[in-house]
């Protein structure tokens, strides 16, 4: 079915989560709903105040501008806006406009009546945002714990907290997150170059069938995964990624604050070495 006939046949009421038939409508191409509103509330006003918190500080410099969480002498209480009050509102923001979007998605599935694998691969996302801004300042105690909003500033917060565990690439999470995230890669790559090279045989010849990319990894490694099964493979691989990701830097410090070298000694101190 053609694109415009199928979007006259598929947009009817109804699939809201809440506020009924209220914004129950489309702007052009984009479907509204509530959480269309809320995003967008939290959007311009999140985006409004980093243009504010930037405007207060000493540059403009796009690289250098750096909006910090307060310091961790206030603890988990709210600061005064200059003193990462402001970077306070703005998580709440960017919270805000990152679940109103993973909502506004789950709406037009059910109105398609698709299932939520988009949404709940999004949710992964946001988990990670979620993790290190407020689930990990959370059991440390302070919102000084988290990352500022800053280019630079936030890449120095990684390496910093890296360093603080001395080594983390010995975090056994992150080597499986990092794992994943290599594999994700694999996957992604692999399925790219086979249905590219299905599609395109050769000039005045016609496109080859998935038995054609099946053989292909038959013949290679005497296995193929199949065509739904790869999403699948990939769909897992991704969600996990973020997953084992969330929970290398949560348990760094909360669970966690000693060098990440140090944590193998479990190994050292087995008692199988006499
Ligand atoms: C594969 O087996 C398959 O099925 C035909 C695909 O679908 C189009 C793929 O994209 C890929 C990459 C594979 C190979 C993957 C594994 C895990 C054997």
């Amino acid at each position: 079915m053609a694109m415009l006939s199928f979007e006259r046949k598929y947009r009817v009421r109804g699939g809201t989560l809440l506020g009924g038939d209220m914004f129950d409508f489309w702007v052009g191409p984009f479907y509204v709903g509530l959480f269309g509103v809320t995003t967008v509330f939290f959007t311009f006003l999140g985006t409004a105040l980093i243009i504010f918190a930037a405007s207060q500080g000493p540059t403009w410099n796009i690289w250098q501008i750096s909006i910090a969480p307060p310091d961790l002498s206030y603890g988990l209480a709210f600061a005064p806006l200059l003193k990462g009050g402001l970077w306070q509102i703005i998580t709440i923001c960017a919270t805000g406009a990152f679940v109103s979007w993973a909502l506004r998605e789950v709406e037009i599935c059910r109105k398609l009546g698709i299932g939520y694998h988009v949404p709940f691969a999004f949710s992964f996302a946001i988990l990670a945002y979620v993790s290190l801004e407020i689930i990990r300042p959370l059991l440390l105690g302070a919102w000084g714990h988290a990352f500022p909003y800053g280019i630079m500033s936030h890449l120095d917060w990684v390496s910093n907290v890296g360093y603080q565990y001395l080594h983390f690439h010995y975090n056994p999470a992150h080597m499986i997150a990092v794992t994943l995230f290599f594999t994700t890669v694999l996957a992604l790559a692999l399925h790219g170059g086979l249905i590219l090279s299905a599609a395109n045989p050769g000039k005045g010849k016609t496109m080859r069938t998935p038995e054609y990319e099946d053989t292909f990894f038959r013949d290679t490694i005497g296995y193929s995964i199949g065509t739904l099964g790869i999403h699948r493979l990939g769909f897992f691989l991704a969600i996990s990624a973020v997953f084992w990701s969330a929970v290398c830097i949560i348990i760094s410090g909360p669970f966690w604050s000693r060098g990440w070298p140090e944590w193998w000694d479990w190994w050292l101190n087995l008692p199988i070495w006499i």
